[in-house]
This record gives structure tokens, sequence and C-alpha cells, in this order.
């Protein structure tokens, strides 16, 4: 998607850009059970349970795993609740945030 070019009221050029995109990865790790996992990619990401299950065997067989593409302020969102989640269940689960192009 390209840059817009809009005229605003006083005739000056007015350039919209649209939003950056960020991608949210899930880390893997030993301890964190798959069906956690499997649960945090339904509830956080809304992915439907097969499409959870083929990431989360992603994840745990390459290390990181695409969970999800947002804004900026939503990706950010999506990693605190999934590290709430797992700080709360007492898993060590991770996730970061990265622009993606
Ligand atoms: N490796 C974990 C296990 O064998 C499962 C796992 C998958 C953990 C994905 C984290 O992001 C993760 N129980």
């Amino acid at each position: 998607m390209g840059t817009q070019h809009l005229q605003s009221e006083d005739g000056s050029a007015l350039k919209l850009r649209p939003p950056r995109k960020y991608g949210v990865f899930l880390l893997n790790d030993d301890y964190t059970t798959m069906d956690f996992v499997v649960q945090v990619l339904t509830e956080v990401f809304f992915l439907p349970e097969d499409r959870a299950f083929a990431v989360m065997l992603l994840v745990h067989n390459e290390g990181r795993g695409l969970c999800g593409t947002y804004t900026r302020d939503v990706a950010q969102t999506k990693q605190a609740q999934v590290h709430q989640r797992a700080a709360d269940a007492g898993f060590p689960l991770k996730c970061i945030v990265e622009e993606v192009s």
C-alpha cells in the first residue's frame, strides 16, 4: 500500500501513510505445555484450533513462529496479554514484537 496524497481545505499537501505493521512471535521453551500454547493462540490471537496447533508445532520445532500481524498498539497489547497469562499459569512463555514489512 503506497502513500495517499490528499488535499486539505487550505489546499496544502497532506500525506497519509499506512500504519506500520508489527508481528507478534511466540518463542519456544522447554516448560510451557503444548496445550497452554494452543489455548493462548486460540484465545488471544483468535486462531482456529487447527491453525493454533500448527503454529504451536512450528514454534516447538523452529524456535519461533508468527502469531499475527497488527498495528503497534494492538501487537504490544497481545504481547502483554500473553505474558500476563503465562505469569498467572507459572509458565516462562515469551513473545516478542517486531516490525514486519
Ligand atoms: N516446547 C514446549 C514443550 O515441549 C511446547 C512449546 C511450544 C512451548 C511453543 C512454547 O511457544 C512455545 N512442552
